[in-house]
């Protein structure tokens, strides 16, 4: 029987987005993979810092079983009205109020066997799954990082429990986002001590994986601060080194954010070219920052040419596999109506459809392809291949015989982003 929490409600309708429309050789829902983020959309009661809950649902005060399945009914009411192919949760969003870790376990348990049953009747799939590590109390000093270790064992069942619950609901991915996995102050940290227990922390889990046959991937997410001071998952880069220096580069992917990108003073792209370097390309987090504000307003991305980059350097590093496009974004807290929710998700998936059907002309048209390879064509030559197996000496002695004098090129970027214009 339907809640009656979206009677009245428009439909979604798309400009854009047509899921069974083939683009370069397969159907945009299978490239695109979006997911809605049961956290902002579910949980989220639309406070800020300076005031409380704006949103009015049937399903608050989230600290009772009977709401929290009326919540998963309403999820499921929305997945269905979007046509959307995934969601993703943190625990603390699928069940009430925490208590003793024996209470999380048992309601953790009760929600996700509801939620098994509702996806049986549903096309929506689980992208990902997660523990809430950061909001209750316990965490303000970290979860694997925290000074006691009390709460590392805490931290390390609540991921097993998620990890558990992931694989029962044939999750394709494992994330792990460290809010508090950082310090505010050095006067009483000791970082050397807290990375190795996070690197320590994180072996754990894949040899969990392992241990429990889950064929999914392992992400963590990087995000430079916020709610921490500086938190050590800063950046791609940051978190690409800490990977292999507890050797698990070859186990673990990273999971990227638009609006992370932005606090880490990047370009979303410039994370994914990171990471895709690396082959560490797991899965994205779509959004968008406020550019004046400074701070992870995590809005619904609608700028189609930064969208139009980001699904570019996605089909560069060869999709997103596994991954998908979870719109890790919430309402503006002046939102209140089930319609805002309809809006918000259908508007992200037809700038991310244009996005990518910009990025897919520009792939399929080559010219940045070409202006790139006409850019480095140099190194195509013998004598440029063999200096990187050379040494200075023998290069320096070349340099003379030669008289080599290095012409300077124009690097064309106004060209080059004329070039985009036309596709976006
Ligand atoms: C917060 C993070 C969070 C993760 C999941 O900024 O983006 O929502 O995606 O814990
Ligand atoms: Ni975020
Ligand atoms: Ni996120």
């Amino acid at each position: 029987m339907a809640t009656g929490f979206f009677d009245g409600v428009a439909p979604a309708t798309f400009q854009h987005y047509n899921p069974d429309e083939v683009v370069m050789g397969k159907r945009m829902e299978d490239h695109l993979r979006f997911a809605v983020a049961y956290w902002h959309s579910f949980a989220w009661e639309g406070g800020d810092p300076f005031g409380g809950q704006t949103f009015i649902r049937p399903w608050h005060p989230q600290d009772d079983m009977g709401r929290a399945k009326l919540k998963a009914d309403v999820a499921f009411e929305m997945f269905d009205l979007l046509n959307v192919p995934f969601f993703c949760w943190h625990d603390a969003d699928l069940r009430p109020e925490q208590g003793s870790f024996a209470d999380n376990l048992s309601t953790l348990n009760e929600i996700t066997d509801y939620i098994g049953e509702k996806m049986e009747g549903s096309k929506t799939r689980l992208l990902w799954g997660t523990a809430n590590m950061f909001s209750d109390r316990r965490w303000m000093a970290g979860a694997a990082t925290n000074p006691d270790p009390d709460v590392f064992a805490f931290a390390a069942a609540t991921v097993k429990s998620c990890m558990d619950a992931t694989l029962k609901l044939g999750g394709d991915n494992y994330v792990l986002w460290g809010g508090r996995e950082g310090y505010e102050t050095l006067l009483n940290t000791d970082m050397g001590q807290e990375l190795d227990h996070m690197g320590r922390f994180l072996s754990m889990v894949v040899d969990y994986k392992h241990k429990i046959g889950f064929k999914g991937q392992i992400l963590v997410e990087p995000k430079p601060q916020e709610p921490s001071k500086h938190q050590y998952d800063y950046d791609a880069a940051t978190c690409i080194g800490f990977l292999r220096k507890y050797g698990l580069e070859k186990e673990v992917k990273l999971n990227l954010e638009q609006g992370h990108a932005i606090l880490a003073g990047h370009s979303f792209e410039h994370e994914i070219a990171v990471a895709a370097a690396e082959g560490m390309l797991g899965s994205i987090d779509m959004n968008r920052n406020d550019y004046q504000s400074g701070w992870d307003t995590d809005q619904f991305p609608n700028n189609v040419p930064e969208v139009a980059l980001t699904y570019y350097h996605v089909l560069k590093a060869g999709g997103l596999g596994l991954g998908g496009t979870n719109f890790d974004a919430k309402l503006r807290r002046q939102s209140i109506d089930a319609q805002d929710l309809i809006d918000g998700h259908a508007g992200a998936m037809d700038v991310c459809a244009r996005g990518f059907k910009a990025a897919a002309a520009m792939m399929t048209d080559g010219g940045l392809e070409q202006a790139l390879s006409d850019r480095y064509a140099g190194w195509q030559t013998p004598q440029a291949q063999a200096m990187l197996t050379s040494d200075l000496d023998s290069i320096a002695a070349r340099v003379l015989s030669e008289g080599i004098a290095p012409q300077p090129r124009s690097g064309r970027q106004e060209a080059l982003e004329n070039y985009v214009n036309r596709f976006v």
